[in-house]
């Protein structure tokens, strides 16, 4: 990149990081972990810019495995006492933002997606970028009969065990395709796909979790605002089924109240290796009065039907509200 290229990077950053007390800086590294340009809080020590630094440094793998999914659109992972937001630039470079422990994540994404375009533009040589930020626009929704054609935003919590396919799914859903190898989740990745329902269309937004233990403690951060939760088992794992109580307990207390709320009993393809019958799931369901699907991340098998059943709920949901 030209010096100018480098400056106006520098800017974009800059101002960037002014949106918001609770941005402690960022910076745009490569697909292999590196550091192309950094930018910190003016309020910041140099002993906190140089842990920070640091800390971006150590996160090359992490990176580098996000990109192999070939699934990297808005990630966060957090740590002691920061928060570490992905955001995927178009040209194989992502804006790693560093957020106070305690940041609404949703309120700084739009600012996220803002500043990649004008990343992408310095990047592409452009000169006229716009250093402002603007405030993101609220959608109104106008009575129906005015507008039959609608858009929704949704947010959904994938929770289960570890391993039990909550990644799967989701890719599966939006990219029909399966990953076989097993790479966890850490913390937590979020990430947005737009499909149609009848008339109108659902804007996803997707927080998959990490079923590690390690990462439960941050949990309770991800369910408030959820509209729909999935709870996943695997059904060659009897362990990921008695855990589904665990997890129940854990949206009893974070969740909202009338958050629609599905048991998914996931790889049926591997029937052959079935411990936990289908009978088992329908009861347990009926119990805690959850929807229920069986599942395959592998083959696809009734993924679309329960993203469109849910979306078909929460559509009625909001028409009503
Ligand atoms: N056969 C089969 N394998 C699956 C299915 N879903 C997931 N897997 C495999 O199970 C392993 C774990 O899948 P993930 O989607 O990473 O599991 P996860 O629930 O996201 O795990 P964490 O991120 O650790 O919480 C991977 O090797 C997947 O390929 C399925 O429906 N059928
Ligand atoms: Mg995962």
């Amino acid at each position: 990149m030209s010096i100018i290229g480098t400056e106006m990077l520098d800017k974009v950053l800059g101002e960037y990081v002014k949106i918001s007390d609770d941005i402690l800086g960022c910076a745009i590294v490569d697909s292999d972990g590196l550091i192309i340009a950094s930018t910190f809080s003016d309020s910041l020590e140099d002993f906190t810019i140089g842990a920070l630094t640091a800390l971006l440094h150590s996160l090359g793998e992490k990176i580098h495995k996000d990109f192999d999914t070939g699934f990297f659109k808005n990630a966060t992972l957090q740590i002691k006492t920061q928060i570490l937001m992905f955001t995927e630039v178009e040209d194989q470079k992502i804006l790693t933002t560093i957020l106070k422990q305690n940041s609404s994540i949703d309120s700084v994404i739009p600012y996220a997606e803002m500043a990649v375009e004008k990343v992408a533009k310095v990047i592409k040589g452009k000169t006229d970028i716009s250093l402002e930020y603007q405030k993101p626009k609220k959608i109104v929704e106008t009575p129906i009969s005015k507008q039959p054609k609608k858009r929704y935003t949704y947010k959904i919590v994938v929770s289960g065990d570890s391993g039990v396919g909550k990644t799967s799914l989701l890719v599966q859903f939006a990219k029909k395709r399966f990953i076989a190898d097993y790479k966890p989740t850490l913390g937590v990745d979020i990430f947005k796909y737009s499909y149609p329902v009848e008339d109108d269309t659902l804007d996803l937004v997707a927080w998959d979790v990490s079923g590690e233990g390690l990462f439960q403690k941050f949990r309770k951060t991800y369910y408030p605002g959820a509209e729909a939760i999935l709870i996943l088992y695997d059904i060659t794992n009897p362990e990921s089924f008695r855990n589904v109580s665990e997890w129940v307990s854990e949206i009893k207390r974070f969740a909202k109240e009338d958050v629609v709320c599905v048991l998914v009993s996931n790889k049926i393809d591997l029937e052959n290796q079935r411990r936990v019958s289908n009978k088992q799931g329908k009861k347990l369901a009926k119990e805690l009065n959850y929807l229920f699907f069986e599942t395959s991340a592998k083959t696809g098998q009734n993924i679309d039907e329960l993203f469109l059943h849910i979306g078909k709920l929460i559509i009625e949901k909001k028409k009503r509200a």
